[in-house]
């Protein structure tokens, strides 16, 4: 008769531990169920920067923050073009994230301490690192960061440029004019019609944005780097079933690379003896299904949008119109900081 009255104990701690072990929490894994039943991921973009997140004459988005969208679609789906993008401006995509309106936030934004202690996101790695700098006519015969007292300098609202560029300036002891914006089209056009001397901006901004002036090459970008802006994606807190998903999805891309494993060899890569690669592309291990999706869900992001190498200098690298070297961006094993912790 006791043994009877403890089974519904006995019971609830199994449904307990299940729910816990198995993910089954609806708190914890509520945004892949919802990608799932929406049958799309809608996914936070930017409005049109440059090898980043734009549209092409097809009505196509391409670019860099774009191909990690695609990558987790081909995740889940098995398929990149399961991806609705939402262009947001710098002020609102934090909130589009907040009130559920987009899944994932691929937008060229800071990592920051703030953005995770005050507005309930969560940033899941680092996919660009960049920092901040400065970009004026090559005329103005500047050339370094420390020249550029008393100048105008343009900026966009609700970035982190604005505090970098008021805490160098009063570092260096430099009178600083400010003209911030509101979109990065209104700052260009700014900059463009002289009403401030300067853009500042992430470097890689500014080598996207430089390509839409009329005459590029008279417009330079000054060696000095004044901040840290390591961009990645960002999810809400409180998903850690969703967290993994796009954190994996990126580190495997990086992981491919190091592993040699591209969209045109990804198929040959099943058959490989690397413990490593068979791990990553689903031959091998239950990676995938702990997150939710299909054993080759790396393989199938990989097929979609290549490995990290790939993807960066397709949008942004050597075979792009931007060509920004690798620097911190090439892997740690060919001298950069590009560094994933491994499948296993
Ligand atoms: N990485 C910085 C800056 C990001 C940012 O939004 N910069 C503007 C400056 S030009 C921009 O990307 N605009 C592009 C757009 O609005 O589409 C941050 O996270 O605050």
């Amino acid at each position: 008769m006791s043994g009877f009255k403890k089974r519904p104990i006995v019971l609830s701690v199994i449904t307990l531990l299940t729910l816990v072990f198995a993910g089954g929490d609806p708190a914890r894994t509520q945004t892949l169920n919802a990608v799932k039943e929406r049958g799309t991921l809608n996914c936070g973009v930017s409005q049109g920067l440059l090898g980043f997140s734009s549209m092409d004459d097809k009505n196509a988005w391409n670019g860099f923050d774009v191909d990690i969208c695609r990558a987790v679609a081909a995740a889940i789906f098995g398929d990149p073009a399961k991806v609705t993008f939402m262009p947001l401006d710098a002020a609102a995509r934090f909130s589009a994230l907040q009130s559920n309106k987009i899944d994932l936030l691929s937008r060229n934004s800071t990592w920051t301490m703030s953005r995770e202690s005050s507005l309930g996101l969560m940033f899941t790695g680092i996919a660009y690192y960049d920092g901040q700098g400065f970009l004026l006519r090559r005329d103005a015969g500047i050339d370094t960061a420390l020249q550029l007292g008393g100048k105008t300098v343009c900026t966009q609202t609700g970035t982190t440029t604005e505090l970098n560029l008021s805490d160098y300036f009063r570092a260096n002891d430099m009178a600083l004019k400010v003209l911030a914006l509101g979109t990065a089209e209104e700052t260009l056009k700014a900059y463009e019609d002289r009403k401030c001397d300067v853009l500042t901006s992430d470097v890689s901004q500014l080598y996207a944005e430089r390509l839409k002036l009329a005459a590029p090459d008279s417009h330079i970008i000054l060696p000095e780097v004044i901040s840290k802006e390591p961009l990645g994606p960002a999810v809400r807190q409180g998903d850690d079933q969703w967290f993994n998903l796009v954190k994996w999805t990126l580190y495997s891309l990086i992981n491919a690379e190091e592993f040699g494993v591209k969209s045109a060899t990804v198929d040959d890569a099943v058959k490989s003896s690397n413990p490593n690669i068979r791990r990553l592309v689903g031959a091998d291990g239950e990676f995938g299904e702990q997150l939710g999706v299909a054993k080759d869900w790396a393989a199938r992001a990989v097929r979609a949008v290549g490995n990290y190498g790939e993807i960066y200098e397709r949008n942004v690298g050597t075979q792009s119109r931007l060509s920004i070297p690798r620097g911190l961006n090439a892997l740690w094993t060919q001298g950069g900081i590009q560094y994933a912790p491994p499948v296993r």
